[in-house]
């Protein structure tokens, strides 16, 4: 463990070690920046009634759409000058929003994505290649500092270029490269279709850190077997700090939030109440130590749960399941809900298919069609029309029995889905668009 004193805190001094640390922040918030102090004096909420955890109901949430409001520093709690670096989010839908870090932020970015490292296995004996996009972004500048910091040898090529990636992989004998899901599988299709004589097994890569984007199990069994690596789940988001917000450990069951930087409640995303450990809910983040961009009862849309279950690997943190989609990338067709990762998991266990697919949603004299494209390997796509035909078949079929609704399925050629370097864009949603 990096840091065996908070990554193994029994459970009831972890819970004193929060309470004083939402005292500070919610205060902080409030005496520090004008939003956070005429939100809550509008709903008759001041700090000095937030005495237990118990009152964490009466503090008002912050939503993605205040914050955007407060474009683009005005959610900061310390002058600028006390800034030293910002990033943002992608801002796919609607305005971007900024985030700033001071030293200390910064500090502790590194010290938790240097934790997430060691929960991995990686030591300073490492060589790490962040192929994370760098610049505003938080995956790239995030890791580089995190393995900076564990002391492992970092490489900062970026993302994109995959040759170079492949290169750089066999000379300098990377063992461990961070990345999105989608890229790595991309890094796997590229050795197969253009560099066949290339053999990443005999390289020294031994382990993908993967995140930024949802992804199944049968999507990590894709990768890990293509690759002849482990790959490992990391998650987070830049308005809470970034990635290195919870991480898997060797048990590949569950993320660990750090706990003691991160308070995390599950609400009904609906109600706004609060669930039991154990029910799936939406996530809502209030950070415990931030100085530059406190989030307060943040609303993430992130949907998970979470739990304790003794993890083997001896850290106490509470555990949040693998983030399968967002309330917000929920599809709702002819009424019923649909997530990209179950269309994704039933993919994926066809043969024949690439995991590589887009889901596309149209609305059509009022009626909602949903139409999913996706990719054929070699093999089918030369075995001519009869087969394609019944491959098709079988995922009309199996889309049908685990999503009860009926989807148009195109088969495409191999290559036929455009691949991204960083997120890749899996829906498209044409009602929204209209
Ligand atoms: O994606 C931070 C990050 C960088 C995480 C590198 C991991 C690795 P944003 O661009 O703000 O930040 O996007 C955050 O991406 O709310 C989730 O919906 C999704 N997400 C991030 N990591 C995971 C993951 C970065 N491991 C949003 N599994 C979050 C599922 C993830 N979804």
């Amino acid at each position: 463990m990096f840091n065996k004193e908070y990554e193994a805190m029994p459970e009831n001094k972890m819970k004193e070690l929060q309470l004083e640390r939402l005292k500070w922040s919610i205060r902080h918030a409030y005496e520090n920046n004008r939003f956070y102090k005429e939100t809550y004096d509008k709903a008759g909420f001041h700090p000095d009634q937030f005495k237990t955890l118990d009152d964490m109901k009466r503090v008002p949430f912050l939503t993605k759409e205040q914050m955007r409001s407060q474009y683009p520093y005005g959610l900061f709690a310390v002058p600028l000058e006390k800034i030293v670096r910002i990033h943002s989010s992608s801002g796919t839908t609607g305005n971007a929003t900024v985030v700033g870090y001071t030293k200390n932020d910064i500090e502790v970015f590194s010290e938790v994505i240097a934790r997430c490292l060691a929960s991995y296995g990686a030591t300073e004996k490492d060589i790490i290649q962040v192929a994370y996009g760098y610049g505003l972004f938080t995956g790239g500048l995030g890791l580089h500092y995190g393995s900076e910091k564990l002391g492992a040898l970092t490489i900062p090529i970026g993302g994109g270029n995959t040759e170079r990636q492949l290169m750089l992989i066999k000379d300098l004998g990377t063992t461990i490269i961070t990345t999105t899901p989608s890229y790595a599988l991309n890094i796997a299709d590229f050795i197969e279709k253009k560099m066949p004589h290339y053999d990443i097994k005999s390289t020294n890569l031994r382990m993908a850190i993967l995140g930024a984007e949802p992804w199944t199990a049968n999507m990590r069994n894709e990768i890990e077997s293509r690759l002849g690596i482990e790959a490992y789940d990391l998650y987070g988001l830049s308005e809470v700090i970034g990635p290195g917000v919870s991480c898997e450990c060797s048990s590949k069951s569950g993320l660990h939030v750090f706990e003691d930087h991160f308070y995390v409640e599950i609400i009904n995303p609906k109600t706004g109440e609060i669930l039991p450990e154990g029910e799936k809910g939406e996530i809502v983040y209030t950070s415990l130590t931030k100085e530059g961009f406190p989030n307060i009862r943040y609303r993430s849309k992130d949907i998970t749960r979470l739990y304790h279950d003794g993890c083997k690997c001896g850290r106490t943190l509470v555990k949040m399941e693998k983030v399968t989609g967002r309330s917000d990338d929920m599809l709702i067709i002819r009424g019923v809900n649909v997530f990209p990762s179950q269309i994704e998991a039933v993919l994926l266990e066809i043969d024949g298919l690439e995991p590589h697919y887009q889901v596309i949603v149209d609305r059509v004299e009022a009626m909602d069609k949903i139409e999913v494209k996706v990719e054929v390997n070699e093999k089918i796509h030369s075995a001519g029309k009869e087969a394609l035909d019944k491959l098709t078949g079988t995922v009309v079929h199996k889309l049908k029995s685990a999503l009860g609704i009926t989807v148009k399925i195109t088969l495409v050629e191999p290559m036929g889905i455009a691949r991204s370097e960083g997120k890749a864009v899996r829906v498209i949603d044409k009602r929204k668009l209209a």
